[in-house]
């Protein structure tokens, strides 16, 4: 009888064991990322999408108050390469090394130069920002120097990836517009967007 029970459990623990994966631990799940996440158009021109988002309605979001960006000239090239700045904020360019360089500021749109300034060994020049746009940042002595400034109105904003992946983080519930600005008109647009909780996925098309 004992060994007719045994046998019994014993069978049941495998038909439990064939039929009940249930119980076998479930693989690792990748955590949901946080914030407004998704992809966004691929770079063009070697200089990635911008991605802002602003409240929709009235009630402006107060920024507080930070120092000045600081674009740096060091090693033949422009730190950091990529920059976002408010719109009303003074970027600070300064040359760390022995060379001379210059700065020179293009509006994306139409190519106009708004600065066009040499930088001495050591030495700096401020530019106030008061217009939203993507400016290229080139020096006229060393070809390779470029650098990208995206202006912006909105309270957040940031470049994507290359490959058009972004992440906005910090975002309170709410209604917002959401932009997608690129150096290539054809890739930009526009949508709402509501926020209810901690994570929002947004996919802003390949463009
Ligand atoms: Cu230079």
């Amino acid at each position: 009888m004992k060994r007719l029970a045994l046998f019994a459990t014993a069978l049941a623990v495998a038909s439990a064991c064939a039929d009940a994966p249930a119980d076998a631990p479930a693989p690792e799940a990748a955590p949901t990322p946080q914030g407004i996440y998704g992809t966004a158009p691929g770079a063009f021109a070697g200089t990635p999408s911008v991605i802002t988002l602003r409240p929709a309605g009235a009630a402006a979001t107060e920024l507080p108050p930070r120092d000045n960006p600081r674009m740096d000239q060091l090693g033949l090239a422009f730190s950091p390469g990529l920059l976002v700045v408010r719109v009303g904020e003074t970027v600070t360019f300064t040359n760390s090394e022995t060379v001379t360089h210059n700065v020179k500021l293009a509006l994306s749109d139409n190519d106009s130069t708004v600065m066009d300034a040499e930088t001495d060994p050591g030495g700096r020049v401020d530019f106030l920002f008061d217009r939203e746009n993507g400016y290229e940042v080139t020096c006229d002595h060393h070809p390779g120097m470029r650098a990208f400034i995206y202006v912006s109105s909105a309270p957040y904003a940031t470049f994507a990836a290359n490959n058009g992946s972004f992440r906005i983080t910090d975002v309170p519930p709410g209604f917002y517009t959401l932009s997608v600005w690129s150096v290539d008109p054809t890739r930009r647009s526009e949508r709402a967007l509501d926020v209810t909780g901690p994570s929002t996925e947004v996919s802003l098309g390949p463009g």
